[in-house]
């Protein structure tokens, strides 16, 4: 349905027509026709979104992903719609084959098994700030379902807190490049050392969705990334045993900045729900870990944070918008933060002079890596750009989050709601009518109607 809004070209409305469009009851698919599941980061946006237009709805989204929490904590990358034929995206929830971990909800569990960053905590703050604008008892039900909620958001930020970190490193080991920014050059040389075993038969669903393949991985690295299923399922998705002896494991940076952002966001939940100083203790010690370990990823001659490969025991020296993570939950030290800025403003991201708009993209140009139309291999993505606006605009560099904002807004006005966008035309890319673009849309538009509301409270 498109509203009259919409029909009449403003951003805001078609953003809401997007989002509206996609919302399958309860829960929103991260595109309609590519992606017709709910994704794991994607509803968390997507959160964000709904809350601009209803904030017990924006919650209903987490409340659904979490109720297909895994017994260990887990919040599984994809939960899968059980009304949409298996057929329609691959791997569906017969290839993940779920059930073989003990951790897995009951009955079919309708789940993948491989996990996405933790944004939900973001998101779950973000809809009570946005709520303190709504009446008494709509502010009221969103006090009692975060109450719901943080148990086990505690319990997820836990899982990756021990399980994912046994070094107790403060760093969040993947297994998996759909845990992350999916076939990012961050992946390559660690996806090269995988020689795919016996494959059971796939057909990839996502090339015909998107016209040209090139924008999507190759079929080589399709067959690493099944072939890591297998793996995976083989392990029964055991955390222990995956340790041991699978060939794909990787402290991602990015990864582990959105968690110690999140456990920030969690620790402010915990004031507003009333929880225990115990889990606050707990929380306040991730986030000292986290910090930590962000810091010793630090590499002086790139000046960026580095992804560390785990089976080879090597820095991943590859210059992505992943470098900037300390970015994103604010970088306390004076010389790194300066230094982070200085790249992010470089001709390496935000500064190269043929970029339509300066947003980052997510492979810098100067990489030799650099694809420009290639997913995570160069085009810029709404959700990163939201990331880093809001650690910049946590970190009070105001200028610098409004020049990010604009430019990210203007994009979406010219060239609509892509998945992804061709850094140097412009040009939208993926699926249309993504939903976590339209979401972060939302987030910066409503930035206008606070700073106007600000500005008259100043004036008068
Ligand atoms: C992309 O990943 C999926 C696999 O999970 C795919 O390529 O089929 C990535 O961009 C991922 O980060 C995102 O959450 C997902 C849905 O938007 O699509």
């Amino acid at each position: 349905m498109v509203d009259r809004a919409a029909r009449e070209g403003d951003l805001a409305g078609r953003a809401r027509a997007v989002l509206t469009g996609n919302d399958a009851g309860g829960w929103t698919k991260a595109a309609p026709n590519l992606y017709p599941h709910q994704w794991s980061w994607d509803s968390a946006f997507i959160a964000i979104g709904w809350s601009h237009l209803d904030p017990v709805r924006a919650l209903r989204e987490m409340e659904r992903l979490f109720a297909r929490q895994w017994r260990n904590g887990m919040i599984p990358h994809i939960v899968f719609d059980e009304q949409t034929p298996p057929g329609a995206y691959f791997p569906d929830y017969l290839r993940w084959d779920a059930g073989r971990s003990g951790h897995a909800p009951d009955g079919p569990p309708y789940t993948s098994g491989l996990c996405q960053p933790p944004v939900h905590a973001i998101a779950m703050l973000r809809v009570w700030e946005v709520a303190q604008d709504a009446d008494e008892q709509v502010r009221e039900e969103v006090r009692k379902r975060l109450g719901r909620l943080y148990p086990a958001v505690l319990a997820w930020h836990r899982y990756l807190a021990v399980a994912r970190d046994p070094e107790r490193s403060g760093l969040v080991t993947i297994y998996h490049p759909w845990e992350g920014a999916d076939n990012s050059p961050r992946w390559d040389k660690a996806l090269a050392r995988i020689v795919p075993g016996d494959l059971p038969p796939y057909q990839r669903r996502d090339v015909g969705h998107v016209g040209d393949p090139s924008q999507r991985p190759t079929n080589a690295d399709y067959d690493r990334y099944m072939w890591l299923v297998e793996l995976l399922k083989r392990h029964r998705y055991d955390d222990h045993a995956i340790q041991k002896d699978y060939p794909f494991l990787v402290k991602d940076v990015f990864f582990s900045a959105i968690l110690v952002a999140a456990n920030t966001a969690l620790l402010r939940i915990g004031e507003v729900v009333g929880a225990t100083d115990e889990s606050r203790g707990v929380i306040e010690e991730w986030i000292a870990v986290g910090r930590r370990g962000l810091g010793q990823r630090w590499d002086d001659r790139l000046r960026l944070c580095l992804d560390y490969d785990v089976r080879i025991a090597a820095d991943i020296p590859v210059v992505t918008f992943a470098g900037l993570a300390p970015l994103v939950p604010g970088e306390d030290d004076e010389q790194r933060r300066t230094a982070l800025l200085c790249r992010l403003d470089s001709p390496d991201f935000t500064g190269h002079s043929a970029l339509r708009w300066p947003v980052v993209p997510s492979t810098s140009p100067n990489d030799p890596s650099f694809e420009p139309r290639n997913y995570w291999r160069g085009p810029s993505w709404p959700i990163i750009d939201w990331v880093i606006w809001r650690g910049l605009k946590m970190q009070g560099d105001d200028a610098r989050a409004e020049r990010l904002r604009h430019a990210a807004l203007r994009r979406t006005a010219e060239a609509g709601f892509g998945e992804y966008f061709e850094p140097f035309t412009g040009e939208a890319l993926g699926s249309p009518d993504q939903s976590w673009t339209a979401a972060v849309v939302l987030d910066w538009l409503a930035e206008d109607r606070h700073r106007s509301v600000t500005a008259s409270a100043v004036g008068s």
